[in-house]
């Protein structure tokens, strides 16, 4: 038994459409009060000694130290003459940019983000080349924030530039091909901080134009939308370098409106707001920029195609009956990422249940020339440009680190290579086994699933599982490296399964709108099946099985654990989503109301208060099955998905189950300072929490370490 810290239970209680909805924690919406500061204070105090107790977690944390320690590389890419890549020795906290004068030739340090901090908590978030590589914007971030600064170097000799931009967020940062200057995004300036650790809300983003060697005052406004504050902008420029491409989004759906600008047709060049061409005036689909010839556009597009097309626009004949399609939808397959190369030809991605494909298609007419070689999993990079004729693409897997391959279409009989492989030190692949499952959900549907573990398991009804799902955004969880999930197959003996359950883009638009809005139960329902089927099959049993997610997973695992507490053994949650009535009111949550919905809509409020995991936990006394093991994980500067979420959750959780005498296993959360939503996270962080999650799990399920 744990005794928990005392959270006070205010009388706060909210009216949504006559129903009344107390939120005994609302206290803990407050991130500077010194109230909800002794609640994290207390709450780590009784966490991480616990976490640091755990049997198995000075060999964990020794052996993924030991295991993450391989170089890691990216796909390089050409800019002007010269080909720059990120590369991390192995346990740097941050990727370094390395440039080069050829592919053979030696590489130096380009920028180095770990020069930045001494704890590798400022991070690279964005950094774009000007198109002949005179100059070098980059975004800083800090501490896991969104928030970013920008700033400039020349190319050539490294020397920084004066300019600075501030309160930049959900960014665009798009060069003009004369190299003067970049659009850019920022929120108009607030009372009070901004620095990661505030909620308040992130609205009337405007698009400006910064010339460099120019104040940030002095820059040019060239969008804004005062009508819809909740609106975000970002700019392509066209790889003419003749049209700036204005894509426009409300919140997180696959629509935009798509407006553009002929930047030669302005007489003294861009001096105010721009005059936008409205090609599309609404939301009802998505457009995304590929490439152009002259005024013909071609969009990746989901315009009456779930799983998407490509199309083409003649912008001198704009309307609907005019639009032409390049390559139609696949009948299965969903189209993925498309980029022009070698002038003539598109790379082109499908997703084929869940695996990635690569091929080669003619611009001109959307004829196939060929597939690309591609083994079983994801192509985890990409790097080309229109102009280029060559390509590099990067494979990876649950058990491959990383396969770069070069191509050049200028070559009589271009064929990829091998152009840099990772070994694997410690782990011998062989050992694993990797295969796909497709399981029926509650209401019938199939759902695919990986699963790995090592060659010689046994289906005995008692392997510990490791089951991840995300389930929501159009995002599709494909296979991918994490030394963290092979310790647990190979030295904890478990089973790692990833569950593609509906809300993701596995199988397009479609896919995606099952599990959203009245749907969102679907996603609960497929994920909760996947656990019965690894019982079912013989592979576990409830009490082995930890559930983990993060973000719109973290909802995922609370609410399936207040759903079928007795289902799962452990519960990781990380920066979870728990209160499904108020996150729109803090920072971007309002975007998300396109999966969820929101509770001032007296309709919309009845799907949330089903499922948030905040307002479905038992009240005491609890006599109803133990909860599992729970984890949570927030960190001070998520400014995503704000700690609120996770310390209100906490507070009713430990209040509602903490106290039965049946409940065993603990319930606890892991607050961590100069973190954030996970982008930028340094290595030694990342390091340190995987540790303490995979030791926790040990833990709690009973689980020893196998040499
Ligand atoms: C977002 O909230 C995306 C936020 N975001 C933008 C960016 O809207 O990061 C944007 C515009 C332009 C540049 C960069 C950005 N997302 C992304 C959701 C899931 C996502 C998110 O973080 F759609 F994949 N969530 C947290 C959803 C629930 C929990």
């Amino acid at each position: 038994m744990f005794t928990y810290p005392a959270a006070r239970r205010g009388d706060q209680v909210d009216d949504y459409h006559g129903t009344k909805t107390s939120d005994p924690y609302a206290w803990l919406e407050d991130p500077d009060s010194p109230e909800t500061r002794a609640f994290v204070e207390e709450q780590n105090k009784l966490t991480m000694p616990y976490l640091e107790k755990c049997a198995v977690r000075a060999q964990f944390q020794q052996r993924l130290t030991e295991l993450y320690d391989y170089p890691k590389y990216s796909c390089p890419y050409k800019r002007g003459a010269r080909y720059f890549y990120f590369h991390n020795k192995g346990l740097q906290n941050q990727d370094v940019l390395y440039v080069q004068d050829h592919l053979d030739a030696p590489a130096t340090v380009f920028f180095d983000p770990n020069k930045l901090s001494e704890d590798g908590t400022v991070a690279l978030k964005m950094g774009r080349l000007s198109e002949q590589c005179e100059y070098f914007a980059y975004g800083l971030s800090s501490s896991g924030s969104d928030w970013v600064t920008v700033r400039f170097m020349r190319a050539d000799d490294l020397t920084e530039l004066p300019d600075v931009l501030e309160r930049v967020k959900f960014s665009c940062l798009a060069w003009t091909h004369d190299a003067k200057g970049v659009f850019y995004n920022c929120y108009p300036p607030r009372e009070g901080k901004a620095d990661g650790t505030e909620t308040t809300s992130n609205i009337n983003q405007k698009l400006y134009y910064h010339a460099i060697g120019t104040k940030q005052c002095e820059d040019i406004l060239v969008a804004e939308f005062p009508d819809h504050p909740k609106w975000k902008s970002s700019v392509t420029v066209s790889d003419d370098g003749r049209y700036a491409v204005l894509s426009l989004t409300e919140g997180c759906e696959p629509v935009n409106q798509l407006w553009y600008c002929d930047l030669e047709q302005l007489p003294d060049g861009i001096k105010g707001l721009l005059p936008w061409v409205k090609l599309v005036d609404n939301f009802e689909a998505q457009y995304s920029y590929v490439t152009n010839e002259g005024t013909v556009f071609t969009f990746r597009s989901n315009l009456d195609a779930p799983r998407y097309t490509l199309i083409n626009i003649d912008i001198q004949k704009p309307e609907r009956q005019h639009w032409t399609t390049l390559i139609p939808q696949h009948d299965k397959d969903v189209l993925g990422f498309v980029s022009c190369v070698n002038q003539r030809h598109l790379l082109v991605n499908y997703v084929h249940d869940v695996k990635d494909i690569l091929q080669l298609y003619e611009l001109e007419s959307g004829r196939l020339v060929r597939d690309l070689p591609l083994d079983v999993g994801t192509v985890a990079g990409l790097s080309c440009k229109k102009q280029h004729s060559e390509f590099f693409y990067k494979f990876t897997s649950f058990t491959t680190p990383g396969i770069i391959y070069h191509c050049d279409l200028s070559e009589p009989k271009p064929e990829p290579r091998v152009f840099r492989q990772v070994e694997v030190k410690g782990v011998n692949q062989e050992e694993f086994q990797t295969s796909q499952v497709f399981y029926p959900s509650k209401d019938g549907t199939m759902i695919p699933m990986f699963l790995v573990h090592t060659k010689d398991l046994k289906r005995d009804g008692t392997n510990p599982v490791f089951l991840y799902g995300y389930g929501g955004f159009e995002a599709s969880i494909q296979p991918y490296y994490n030394v963290a999930y092979l310790l647990y197959v190979r030295h904890l003996g478990g089973v790692l399964a990833v569950a593609n359950i509906r809300g993701g883009g596995e199988y397009g638009l479609t896919w995606h709108k099952a599990g959203t809005l009245a749907n969102k139960q679907n996603c609960f329902d497929d994920f909760q099946s996947a656990a019965t089927f690894l019982i079912q099959e013989g592979f576990t049993k409830a009490s082995r099985i930890a559930i983990n997610g993060g973000s719109n997973g973290g909802l995922l695992v609370a609410a399936c654990m207040n759903q079928r507490p007795d289902l799962f053994g452990c519960v990781v949650a990380e920066v979870g989503v728990m209160d499904m009535l108020k996150f729109h009111k803090f920072t971007i949550g309002h975007a998300w109301t396109t999966d969820y919905g929101c509770s001032d809509d007296p309709d919309q409020f009845q799907w949330l208060i089903k499922y948030s995991p905040l307002h479905n936990l038992p009240e005491p006394p609890y006599s109803g099955p133990p909860y599992p093991a729970v984890l949570l994980l927030t960190a001070d500067h998520d400014d995503r998905v704000v700690p609120l979420h996770t310390l209100k959750f906490c507070a009713a959780l430990q209040h509602g189950v903490g106290g039965s005498p049946q409940q065993r296993q603990p319930l606890m959360v892991r607050v961590d300072t100069r973190s954030g939503h996970g982008a930028g996270k340094p290595t030694a962080k990342a390091i340190l929490e995987d540790t303490h999650i995979y030791s926790f799990i040990a833990e709690t399920l009973g689980i020893s370490w196998k040499d």
